[in-house]
């Protein structure tokens, strides 16, 4: 049996606005304005160079459902080249880019082919010889809840099938939270040779025999989507599976921790995080987020001079513009363990409270926001990391109430 190779990408959220960011030095946030569709052009050369059979993307080409013409424009002029050198292209729409919200279409080439809102499988012939079945359908409506995951055909006649899924990996129970949800054994059950997930937008691999793969997305777009992002280049043979990860990212979001132990003057501080920013390595430009630990024996100047954001517009005004730009763009101080022991009975109950509600509790004290008739079509369901961030926000404004002028 001819082996085969493709690439699988997800989540593009072509021309996402990063919302912000403006006030970012103007060159820095053009450069992060077009980074999503740098990315893909890094994506379709890795295609194109690697001579791929096909390509497939699980969803969320666009980052709205009134995608702009600018964004059509440029992923169409991509999609051209991949016509040119011969790729056929398969795609989903995810809950971002759904069908029902297309406002205009410019017309594809006909290497492109979009999966409808009914589950559907196509046929491909690759140029050695080797017959390809692929599933899948695109979301319809914004939000689908239903698992879907049932009407994909079992024991499809092929030499390799490929299952396209956006959705959401979970359990029975949490069925109402989240979008087009799928258990691993579902997917196995299918017996397909690949599972193309979209929607998650950090990579991972759920499964390796078949492979179940959430490529992740191809360009982080804030601080939480950190480090390299990109998409896989596929190899299938009759008995194996090879993947590579090629990274795409053209800006890159990271983290730098900073201990202050033994820290005393503003500049020596200054000196200490400058450095550790530069020694973070990268070669491309980064946005960095700097956590600084072992504060507490620090003035309350200093103290301050951290939480007002002086430091790190002191930073800031000495990144100046290069080749590749490192840009601080906050500084976090985690608050001492002690400081959890040292506080007033309250204060101590509402963060034992806190701390111990798990995602459930956090649901059910958001309801009122997440179930009310006029909010609900236009909030995503909170993914659990979501939730614990939330957590981990109000137990820092807890522990740190913002000063008030
Ligand atoms: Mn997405």
């Amino acid at each position: 049996m001819e082996k085969i190779r493709f690439i699988h990408c997800a989540d593009l959220h072509l021309d996402s606005p990063f919302k912000g960011l403006q006030h970012l030095p103007a060159e820095l946030f053009a450069r992060i304005q077009n980074s999503t569709f740098a990315a893909f052009e890094k994506l379709v050369q890795a295609a194109i160079h690697e001579q791929v059979d096909f390509m497939v993307i699980s969803g969320d080409l666009f980052d709205e459902e009134d995608r702009s013409i600018r964004a059509q424009a440029r992923l169409l002029n991509q999609f051209n080249l991949l016509h040119k050198n011969e790729i056929p292209v398969y795609i989903i729409h995810g809950n971002h880019d759904y069908l029902g919200g297309f406002r205009l279409r410019l017309d594809m080439p006909d290497n492109i082919h979009v999966f409808s809102d009914e589950t559907e499988v196509k046929e491909l012939n690759t140029k050695y010889g080797a017959v390809v079945k692929i599933t899948g359908f695109s979301y319809g409506t914004r939000h689908i809840r239903d698992r879907r995951i049932s009407e994909y055909p079992k024991q499809l006649e092929a030499d390799y099938v490929i299952g396209l899924l956006h959705g959401s990996e979970g359990s029975v129970h949490s069925e109402h939270e989240s979008y087009a949800p799928f258990s691993i054994s579902e997917l196995k059950e299918k017996n397909y040779h690949y599972w193309a997930l979209g929607h998650i937008h950090q990579r991972q691999i759920l499964n390796s025999e078949p492979p179940i793969v959430y490529p992740g997305n191809i360009q982080g777009r804030h601080r939480k989507e950190t480090g390299e992002k990109g998409c896989y280049l596929v190899e299938l043979d009759k008995h194996d599976a090879f993947l590579t990860f090629i990274p795409t990212q053209e800006i890159i979001w990271g983290e730098v921790e900073v201990s202050l132990d033994g820290f005393e003057r503003f500049g020596e501080i200054y000196q200490h995080i400058k450095r550790a920013a530069e020694e973070y390595e990268t070669q491309c430009d980064c946005l960095l987020q700097i956590h600084v630990r072992d504060v507490s024996g620090l003035s309350p100047d200093i103290l301050a001079a951290i939480e007002n954001g002086d430091l790190l517009q002191a930073l800031q005004a000495d990144s100046a513009a290069g080749e590749t730009v490192k840009w601080i763009h906050s500084i976090k101080s985690a608050p001492p363990e002690t400081d959890i022991d040292s506080k007033d009975p309250f204060i101590k109950d509402v963060l034992h409270t806190i701390t111990n509600m798990d995602a459930d509790d956090g649901r059910k004290a958001l309801a009122e926001l997440i179930e009310h008739p006029g909010l609900y079509r236009f909030m995503d369901p909170l993914e659990e990391e979501e939730m614990s961030d939330l957590v981990q926000e109000a137990v820092e404004l807890i522990l740190h109430p913002p000063r008030v002028q």
